[in-house]
């Protein structure tokens, strides 16, 4: 994309004054019409929420199965990084996602290839999802030179351009305002550059501890302001660290709990509630928020009601929650739920059942294979992508941007 033009600043203008014209029109239809348009929006949010596993949910062989293979292969994946973990294979700290595969799978497995992801520290099963080998998240974890960041990044920094994945942030929040600006630039493209066919989507994930942090509120604003093609995905497992979300967060008005979908409407936005242990109830609120995303019609905030099996990270021995609540959440385990939904409702067999569980093992074994043959990275990369290339951002003398040069990223400083 080149520089703004005058042209497009004053597109830019405009859309600006679409959104005050809306703004304009609810202030025109009074307090409490708009208060019975938030009411209306959280309602049906609550009613939207599709038939569950147990219910009568519309999905094709193919695509309950592809769903239930990537669950597996993020919960293996996991168990094995804990395992590699413990035997010194990794450094620094591991934050596994097992009990959450549901959202990931429920909502990544619909989007296209140019549509972008953006995770946290718990980040290692959406980049399974949105198809980074799992090859190259294990030698990233092992932080070799064959992963997907070249061994640089680890855990918490799981990042592939060419998988439409924009990485995984260790400070909370930070990962937000970088998904909404990937939508930004796809609703610049239709919207200011008159690009028709640009109608990618990007999905942020996040904690419910993370929703107490400034950056989630602006990004709401930016993403609700501009209709941006933005989906806000709230991963609310109930637990930040060792915080329940209750004691950190001020409660929705008339409710006995904080709800955070609440929080769309707010912004004008619609706000989905969704039981994120059940996968086809995932799949169905998610297919409808990228619809509304592609067609131009704006963000939804979507609040995954889910569990972590583990501690917060595998440094975390997880005492303070009660035996009680972890045996609640195991039985609603999102896996065998669909497992026994495909049976009986006919989407898969036994055997197909055991082949997917066989070639998951076998990838996951792979990808520990590959990482433990791989290569550590060279001396010479230590220090690339780490400081600004010294040569400087902006328009070159040949008219290009000056991270378009060849060689730009490589050599920015080198140790010998
Ligand atoms: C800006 C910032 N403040 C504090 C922390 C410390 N911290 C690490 S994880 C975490 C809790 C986040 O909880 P939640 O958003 O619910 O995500 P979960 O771990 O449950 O997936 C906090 C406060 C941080 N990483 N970044
Ligand atoms: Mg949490």
């Amino acid at each position: 994309m080149g520089a703004p033009s005058s042209g497009s600043r004053t597109m830019m203008a405009s859309m600006t004054s679409q959104a005050s014209a809306r703004r304009a029109s609810v202030r025109a239809a009074g307090p409490q019409r708009a208060a019975l348009r938030v009411r209306a929006v959280a309602t049906t949010a609550k009613k939207d929420v599709a038939p569950s596993a147990t219910g009568k949910s519309a999905i094709t062989p193919e695509a309950a199965k592809d769903v239930y293979y990537d669950m597996v292969l993020g919960r293996e994946f996991e168990e094995m990084c804990a395992q590699m973990y413990y035997r010194g294979k990794m450094f620094g700290f591991v934050h596994l996602y097992s009990g959450q595969e549901a959202v990931s799978s429920g909502v990544i497995r619909l989007l296209r290839p140019d549509d972008h992801v953006c995770s946290t520290y718990r980040d290692h099963v959406h980049a399974l999802s949105k198809g980074v080998p799992a090859r190259e998240i294990m030698a990233e974890l092992f932080g070799k030179a064959t992963g997907c960041c070249r061994g640089q990044g680890g855990s918490m920094h799981i990042f592939s351009a060419k998988h439409g994945v924009l990485g995984g942030y260790a400070f909370i929040g930070e990962g937000i305002p970088v998904g909404v600006g990937a939508a930004f630039k796809s609703a610049y493209r239709r919207q200011v550059l008159g690009e028709e066919s640009s109608d990618s989507v990007t999905v942020s994930f996040f904690g419910d501890g993370t929703c107490n942090v400034g950056q989630f509120y602006e990004s709401l604003n930016m993403a609700a302001l501009y209709k941006l093609p933005h989906i806000f995905v709230v991963e609310n497992n109930k637990w930040a660290i060792g915080m329940n979300h209750p004691r950190a967060t001020a409660r929705t008005l008339g409710d006995e709990d904080p709800f955070i979908y609440k929080k769309g409407p707010a912004f004008g936005m619609p706000g989905v509630l969704v039981d994120g242990m059940d996968v086809l109830k995932v799949r169905e609120v998610a297919q409808e928020a990228i619809a509304r995303a592609r067609r131009g019609d704006g963000p939804t905030l979507i609040e995954a009601e889910t569990y972590r099996f583990r501690g917060h990270s595998l440094a975390d021995p997880d005492e303070l929650r009660s035996k009680e609540e972890k045996a609640k959440y195991a039985a609603r385990d999102p896996i065998p739920q669909l497992k026994e939904y495909m049976l009986k409702s006919g989407l898969a067999t036994e055997a197909e059942i055991k082949e997917i569980h066989d070639k998951v093992t076998a990838e996951v074994e792979d990808s520990v294979k590959f990482a433990d043959e791989s290569p550590k990275p060279d001396m010479s990369q230590l220090l690339e992508n780490v400081f600004a290339d010294p040569r400087g951002f902006g328009i070159a003398p040949d008219g290009r941007y000056r991270y378009e040069m060849p060689g730009f990223t490589t050599g920015t400083a080198q140790v010998s």
